[in-house]
């Protein structure tokens, strides 16, 4: 590992990821600059409710000006920069495809050519995604596995990902993407399906709302813990030779099997009955249909499994997750339901 006391760039400070990223290098005696991007209202949200928001600096940064990402880097001399900004919702890049292209793709491109021409030493770890492997070639998923992108945003990322692979390669760039699995916390957006579930059962818990409406239930992921990926990402850029590396738990659930986790903490009896778009859950004990399909928020092409291997890095990085699935739904449960109790649900 290398010595610390570094100065590392985030982009994407206020997302969930940047978040706890933060946290972690300020924790290592590291200067984090926090690129945001403007906004009309404050959005430190995150960064407050973790209490490090004052131990940030922050510099306007938005990945669709290059010229804007060339200063940011000029200005702040980062040893370390950290791309999580994107636009992260797979939903809305069928809605906002050139978006997220221009963002996901080529604003990932616009930084590897900042750094290749203001000062090729700075390391990179690129956010890349398990949504690239999308109609899996292969169960469980490693870093052999070929890609087949589902999505704009996965197709986006995947432009991302061989980007910096390709700069690497070609100009010896110290640059490394993590391909990481879905990860979650109290700290996740609240349009991401395990958010929605625990703050949407919070509100019908404590009378705010009568039903939450979900689309696929019976598709797979491998959720794991935000907090202990930023340690993964951290620990890639600390390497001496840059690499591509899977983050993941190794485990799989259906979001049918979250959702039934996050029923039963929050005291319902939950019952499954009918059949796809007309297959309703309802709480045995008072009766109430509880969740509802909305075929709206099904997609025109789904990533059905997502499976993980994290075992290179493991045994590459000595990195291991710490927190387990019941753990991230238990966390996940408290935290929404003292935000309902307190009327304090802030993003
Ligand atoms: P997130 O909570 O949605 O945060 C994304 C951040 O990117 C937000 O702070 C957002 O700014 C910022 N952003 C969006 N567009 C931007 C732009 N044009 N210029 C500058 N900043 C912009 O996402 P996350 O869950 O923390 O994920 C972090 C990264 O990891 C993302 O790249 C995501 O695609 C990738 N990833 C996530 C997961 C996961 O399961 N969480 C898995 C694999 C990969 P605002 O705050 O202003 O909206
Ligand atoms: O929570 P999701 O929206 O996450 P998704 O699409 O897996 O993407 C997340 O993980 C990726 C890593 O694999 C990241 F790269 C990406 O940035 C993001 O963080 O949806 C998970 C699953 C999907 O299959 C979706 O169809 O849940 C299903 N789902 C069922 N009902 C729903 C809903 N998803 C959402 N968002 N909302 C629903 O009501």
């Amino acid at each position: 590992m290398r010595e610390l006391t570094k100065t590392a760039l985030i982009t994407g400070i206020n997302g969930q990821d940047g978040a706890y990223l933060a946290r972690l290098l300020l924790s290592k005696g590291y200067r984090v600059v926090g690129g945001m991007r403007r906004s009309s209202t404050p959005n430190v949200q995150r960064l407050e409710e973790l209490g490090i928001a004052n131990d940030v600096t922050f510099v306007d940064l938005d990945l669709f000006e290059l010229t804007n990402l060339i200063r940011c880097v000029e200005t702040q001399k980062p040893d370390e920069i950290y791309n999580l900004a994107a636009q992260s919702f797979v939903a809305l890049s069928f809605e906002q495809p050139l978006y997220t292209a221009e963002i996901d793709a080529l604003g990932t491109l616009r930084f590897l050519e900042a750094i290749r021409h203001i000062n090729p030493k700075i390391r990179f770890y690129q956010a890349s995604t398990s949504e690239m492997f999308g109609k899996v070639q292969a169960i469980p998923q490693d870093e052999t596995t070929p890609f087949y992108p589902r999505s704009p945003y996965g197709v986006a990322k995947l432009f991302g990902h061989w980007s910096t692979v390709n700069y690497r390669e070609s100009y010896g760039l110290h640059a490394s993407s993590g391909i990481l699995f879905n990860h979650e916390s109290p700290l996740r957006g609240r349009e991401f399906v395990t958010r929605k579930i625990t703050l949407g059962m919070a509100t019908i818990r404590h009378g705010q709302a009568e039903v939450l409406e979900l689309g696929n239930l019976d598709a797979k992921r491998d959720w794991g813990f935000a907090g202990d990926y930023v340690e993964g990402m951290w620990r890639m850029v600390q390497q001496e030779r840059p690499g591509d590396y899977v983050l993941a738990t190794g485990e799989t659930h259906t979001v049918r099997n979250f959702a039934e986790k996050v029923a039963q903490w929050f005291g319902f009896d939950l019952a499954w009955s009918g059949q796809a778009e007309r297959e309703i859950g309802t709480d045995r004990k008072s009766g109430k249909v509880i969740i509802r399909i909305n075929p709206n928020f099904y997609r025109p092409a789904e990533v059905d499994l997502l499976l993980g291997s994290p075992r290179l890095a493991e045994e590459k990085l000595g990195w291991k997750r710490k927190v387990g699935f019941e753990a991230l739904t238990e966390m996940m449960c408290a935290a929404d339901d003292r935000r309902v109790l307190d009327g304090r649900v802030q993003f």
